[in-house]
């Protein structure tokens, strides 16, 4: 259930962050999708390493400031491989690479991408799908294909969830959700994290912390606030996981990549009453909302993991580990050296610590 997590993201349609961002040149943002593909197809493969090799190619040009025209002008760049300025070489001449193009034709890059955009499906499960040669999303319904119940929610919703979600309606849930926690446990507070907290305009979800001033005060919270909504008709699907967190345990082993939390956290599918958009002709669409419960002295670490971007967090962690034998994580940060927790009550504390300048989430996007 956790595989649609780690999936790949091209974005909406695979441009990326692109279409809300800083004005990108037309070639560096035209490399920039040609990379994201070749990622998403080397995900899809099951080879991590070349899909974060593209991942980072393509960041590294997202970050590059005015307009490309040779790739002479890329110079050294770190985090461009050989492969990667093979790409960006033929798109710069040709406005397109062959290799991008015929990924983009082939029947498995579109099946898999059909697939793992279900709520629930990774990549382990698309792929075998596809091996049984299952194609549509009717096939998998009229071959009678085993599906979770998670897999059900987003096959059934399949077209909301893939329909972005817009600031307006992430602010409306993340009242909905203040409401109801307000009832049941006043002084809780609810903070909008994700691509949202970034500034962006829209995005494929609604991540929301919670967090109560006194410690231990939040035990037992979500479970009441998923009764609650789901009493008011506004979950259509929910699954909720325990906290599994302890200190005591000490942190992770540096260099897990992109692990889950453990959070107690609530996975769910919202149904947000709307008056325009694709659903206005039934009144309703439904969203994807992440319900994440931190205890008071862990939500700083916990606010900076899942503001994100990915790509951010992934190199803020790959900085601490490397640079300063220290172990980041969602929960605490820890010093190796010192063989101690580093304690912060905000994230320009957690900063501070890895001896970094504030970086405001607003710049937190590549
Ligand atoms: P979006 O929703 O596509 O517009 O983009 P984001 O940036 O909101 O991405 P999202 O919702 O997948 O995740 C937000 C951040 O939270 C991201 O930096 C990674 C982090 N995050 C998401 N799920 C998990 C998780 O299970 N464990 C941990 N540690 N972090 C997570
Ligand atoms: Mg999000």
């Amino acid at each position: 259930e956790i595989e649609s997590r780690h999936r790949l993201r091209g974005g909406w349609g695979g441009g990326g962050d692109r279409e809300w961002g800083r004005g990108l040149p037309y070639d560096s943002a035209l490399s920039q999708e040609a990379l994201e593909t070749l990622a998403e197809e080397a995900g899809f493969s099951g080879s991590e390493g070349r899909s974060l090799a593209f991942t980072r190619a393509a960041s590294v040009l997202k970050a590059l400031p005015g307009r490309l025209s040779t790739l002479e002008e890329l110079g050294p760049l770190p985090g461009i491989g050989e492969h990667s300025r093979r790409v960006i070489q033929d798109v710069l001449e040709d406005g397109v690479c062959a290799e991008v193009e015929r990924v983009k034709l082939s029947e498995r890059y579109q099946t898999m991408k059909l697939f793992t955009k279900i709520f629930g499906v990774g990549v382990r499960t698309a792929s075998r799908w596809y091996q049984e040669g299952l194609r549509t999303l009717v096939d998998l319904q009229e071959r009678g294909t085993k599906l979770t119940r998670q897999q059900q929610a987003g096959l059934r919703h399949y077209d909301d969830l893939n329909t972005p979600v817009e600031r307006g309606e992430a602010e409306s849930i993340s009242r909905a959700v203040q409401g109801a926690v307000q009832r049941c446990l006043p002084g809780t507070s609810v903070t909008l994290a994700g691509g949202f907290r970034r500034g962006k305009p829209h995005g494929h979800d609604v991540d929301l912390l919670l967090t109560h001033p006194e410690a231990g005060r939040e035990a037992g919270l979500l479970s009441r606030v998923v009764s609650w909504l789901d009493s008011q008709d506004l979950i259509l699907y929910q699954h909720s996981q325990e906290n599994s967190y302890a200190l005591q345990e000490g942190p992770e082993p540096p260099g897990g990549r992109d692990v889950m939390d453990r959070f107690e956290r609530c996975f769910s599918i919202f149904r947000l009453e709307v008056q325009g958009g694709p659903g206005a002709a039934r009144g309703w669409k439904a969203v994807r909302v992440d319900l994440v419960v931190a205890p008071i002295s862990q939500f700083p670490f916990a606010l900076l993991g899942w503001t994100g971007s990915r790509h951010f967090e992934r190199e803020l962690r790959r900085f601490a580990s490397h640079e300063r034998k220290m172990v980041l994580n969602s929960h605490a940060l820890y010093d190796s050296r010192r063989n101690l927790f580093l304690p912060a009550v905000s994230e320009e504390e957690i900063f501070q610590h890895l001896g970094l300048e504030y970086v405001p989430p607003a710049q937190r996007n590549t």
